[in-house]
This record gives C-alpha cells, structure tokens and sequence, in this order.
C-alpha cells in the first residue's frame, strides 16, 4: 500500500470529490493544497481554495494531482504537470491504490445507477454486507475513511470521467452496460469516449458485457460473461413472450412480476442478476430483491397526481440513448397519444438520432431548453416553449385520458436547472399544479 505521509497533493476540484479526497489524504499525513477553476467557491468548506484560472507551472511543485471528474484532463497546467512527471490522477485511481475490499465496478451510457442500487439490494437480501459508491453521489475515497470498518464489498459505478485516470483498480467483476453517444463535448469523438469506458476492464477477472452492443464486440475475453435481449444460450437472455429472464438457457426471473418497466429494465436486471451470480449470492435473494425493487428517483417514475393522463418522470434520461429507451418503454405501455418533453444541453450529441422515433412512435413533441429546437424539425407535431410550466400547460392542454406524458430530454439540465432532479422536481410540480 502507498503512503501520503509528507507528500504534497493537489487537488483540483472543490466539489464533493476534492472535499473527499482532502479528508483522505489529510488523514493519511499528506500535505495538501486545494484549486478550483471557478471565481469564488460559494459553499463552506473547512480549508482554503486557491480559485480562478490555475498557472501553468503552479502545479509543478506538487508530489500528485488528484483531478476531479468535471475538470477536463487538457488543461495546461495538467499537461505540464504530466510532462514533468508528477503522478496526475483521480480519486478512483487514488482510492484503488489503498482499496483492500473486493470490487465489482460498472459503467457504461445507461442504467448505471439502477443497476449498481439494485446489485446492492441483491448483496441486502442475501445479508452481504456491500456499499455502493462512486459517481452515483458518494465519492469512493469516503468508504475508506475507517479501514478498521469495511463492508465485503464495494460496489462502484464509475464515469468515463472517473475511468480516464484509473490504472491501478482490479475489480472481481466489471461490466459495461451499453454505449451510445454522451459526454462528447469532453472526450471529443466515440472512439476516445469508448476507450475511456474500457478501462474499467484493464485488470478485471471477469467481465460483464452487453453482447448486442456493437461498441463491445472487440472487448470480449475467453471468460467475459454476456446478456441481451435475445434468446441465447449463455449467460443472461430473454424470452419476450413469456417476460422471462433466461440464465444459461434457463428461467430465472419472472419479469412480469418485477416492479420496474421497460425493456431497458430487463437488460438492468440481467446485468445486475449476472455480477450476483458471479459473486456467489443465492437465485431465491437475487430473485427477491429483483422482484421487490422499485426503481430510484427521477428515472421512468410515474407521478402520482390526480389526472387521468399517466404523466412519467424521466428526467435522468440525459443522452438520447437514454430517451430513445425511454420513448420505446412509454409506447409500448401508452394506448393513446404518447407526448413527450426534451431539451436542454445536448454535451455535443447528434439528436437526430431520434428522428425515426419521434416520427414513428411519439404523437407530439414540447420542445424546452438551449438545444431543444433542434426537435421541431424532427417531428411536424411540434412546438418550443421556454419553462418546463408552460411545457406541462401545454400537455395538459393536449393530453387527455389513455394518453401518456413522458418527460425524456436526452440533454442535461444545466442551462435551465441546477441538476437534473430539480428538472424532474419542477417537472412534478408543475404537474400538480395543473391537475389540482
Ligand atoms: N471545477 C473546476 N474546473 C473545472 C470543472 C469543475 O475547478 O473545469 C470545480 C467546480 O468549480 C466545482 C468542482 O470542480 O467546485 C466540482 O467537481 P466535479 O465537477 O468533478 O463534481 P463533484 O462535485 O466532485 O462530483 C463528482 C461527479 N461529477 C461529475 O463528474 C461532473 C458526480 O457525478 C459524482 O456523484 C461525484 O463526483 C462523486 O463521485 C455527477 C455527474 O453528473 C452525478 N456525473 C456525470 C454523469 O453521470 O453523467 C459524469
Ligand atoms: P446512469 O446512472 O447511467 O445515468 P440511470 O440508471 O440513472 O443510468 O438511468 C438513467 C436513464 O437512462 C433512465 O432514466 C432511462 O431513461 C435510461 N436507461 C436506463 N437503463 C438503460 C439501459 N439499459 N439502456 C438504455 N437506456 C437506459
């Protein structure tokens, strides 16, 4: 194991991961010198910031750079830094050099946080003691504040942020999702954005692989273990007509008895079902907790209001992949008009991705947000509006019985929202306002 002691660290970053890895390193004897890009840092904090662009030699001095996943890994004093060998890297990188719990670490475009909450009600069900950490909310370095305390387990859901300066992380099990187009205004092109997410398997036993997604043909080894939505014979599989989750050929979970919907949601289940299997847990727990699992906030969420329209939270629908799963769920589910809300900030996509879905399965389209004009000329049923108030006036105007409102943006929030659960806490608001 390394150690801090004496070492100068910098920190780039006030978020919660910079204020994570202060109280690592701090408690591990290192020195530490904290920067953040912005003006002024508007919450409290217990050490000082340095803020405001950072000089390109003023990290020269340093023994690490600990960089947080926001901040882009181009930034010239980084790249000096690099140049002059000092050790740049993140808090999962940091986390992995002290980590002496088994891993089982996820990424991927979609479904991340719904499949590592439901592997940790799996591990709760079989009386494992497991955490999940990482970009779902709890910095990692958090779970190693008392080593004489520490779970079985660690399971991690990691960003192609978080992944591009992660060498040392040997998981037991690590799984990649699925890949579509996201996070393109920093990692520039696919390929750069794939390699990013691959690195999550460099020191894997196992790996855990969607077998339909094209982006993953190249990244199977002789032990990976697969599932998808088709009728093979190993690992996980499906049988649509009878809503069943197959294991090597056999039946496993009954999905019409589960609470989460979509098809979208089958793969999840398959994902999480498999890396419980592979780490030893019981069918009856897994089954239990895959049947008893309710979904998390902000995520194809019904709303409950006094309306006769079904209106559907799916705010962390972020990318377009993301909604095109969403949009395919909601029609499927939806007799009548399906109508749907999105915009924001498309980080770079190409939306016209879901130009044959919002053509061939969506009845109207409310366009909100910075890139949300770009859909107007996708769908001829279609109209922009500024606030996600109006956006809900005008589906409740539109929307009657049997029909279904889904609130999918395939863009983040930022230029309308401080995140994407206050976009989905106004989108609810505002439903309750109108159905009152
Ligand atoms: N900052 C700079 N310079 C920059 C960018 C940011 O100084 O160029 C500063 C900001 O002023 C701020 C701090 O860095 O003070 C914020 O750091 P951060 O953006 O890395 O965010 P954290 O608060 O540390 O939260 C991060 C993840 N955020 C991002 O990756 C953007 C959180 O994921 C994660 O939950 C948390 O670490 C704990 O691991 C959020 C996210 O949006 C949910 N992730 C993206 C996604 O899911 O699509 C990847
Ligand atoms: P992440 O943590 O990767 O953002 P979440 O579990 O929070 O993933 O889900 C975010 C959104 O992505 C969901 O609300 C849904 O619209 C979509 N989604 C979830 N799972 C999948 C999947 N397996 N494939 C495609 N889209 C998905």
């Amino acid at each position: 194991m390394a150690s801090l002691i004496a070492q100068k660290i910098a920190v780039i970053g006030a978020g919660l991961t910079g204020q994570s890895v202060v109280r690592f390193a701090v408690a591990q004897g290192a020195k530490v010198c904290v920067f953040d890009t912005r003006d002024s840092v508007s919450r409290e904090l217990d050490f000082d910031v340095q803020c405001g662009a950072i000089e390109s030699e003023a990290l020269l001095g340093f023994d690490i750079v600990v960089v947080s996943p926001g901040v882009g890994l181009e930034m010239p004093a980084l790249a000096a830094a690099r140049q002059h060998g000092i050790d740049v890297i993140g808090d999962v990188e940091l986390f992995a050099r002290f980590n002496p719990v088994r891993v089982i670490a996820v990424t991927g475009s979609n479904g991340k946080s719904t499949v590592v909450s439901l592997l940790g009600e799996m591990f709760a069900a079989a009386g494992v003691n497991a955490r999940v950490l990482g970009n779902i909310g709890t910095p990692v370095l958090d779970a190693l504040s008392d080593m004489q305390d520490l779970p079985e387990w660690f399971i991690l859901e990691l960003s192609s942020f978080q992944l591009e300066t992660v060498y040392s992380l040997k998981p037991q099990i690590a799984a990649i999702l699925n890949i579509s187009e996201d996070h393109l205004d920093r990692h520039g092109s696919m390929p750069a954005y794939v390699r990013a997410k691959a690195n999550i398997l460099n020191n894997a036993r196992t790996r855990v692989l969607n077998r339909q997604d094209n982006w993953l043909g190249d990244l199977f080894d002789e032990q990976t273990k697969s599932f998808g939505l088709d009728s093979a014979n190993t690992g996980m599989a499906w049988d649509s007509g009878s809503q069943t989750i197959l294991h090597e050929g056999k039946p496993f979970i009954d999905f019409s008895a589960c609470q989460l919907e979509g098809e979208h949601n089958v793969a999840n289940i398959q994902a999480a079902a498999l890396m419980a299997i592979l780490a030893g847990l019981p069918q009856a727990y897994i089954n239990q907790a895959a049947i008893q699992f309710s979904g998390i906030a902000h995520r194809y969420q019904k709303v409950v209001a006094n309306s006769a329209t079904l209106w559907i939270n799916d705010s962390k629908a972020t990318n377009p992949g993301a909604a095109l799963a969403s949009i395919t769920a909601a029609r499927r589910q939806t007799r009548g008009k399906l109508i749907v809300i999105l915009g924001g900030d498309s980080k770079g996509a190409d939306l016209n991705i879901l130009c044959p879905v919002l053509q061939q399965q969506v009845d109207y389209v409310i366009a909100i947000g910075r890139d949300g004009r770009q859909f107007l000329n996708m769908q001829s049923d279609s109209v922009y509006v500024d606030s996600m108030q109006q956006a809900v006036t005008v589906a409740a105007v539109i929307a009657g019985a049997d029909d279904t409102v889904l609130l999918a943006p395939a863009c983040a929030s930022l230029d309308m929202f401080s995140n994407y659960q206050d976009r989905g806490e106004t989108f609810v608001r505002a439903i309750q306002a109108v159905a009152a």
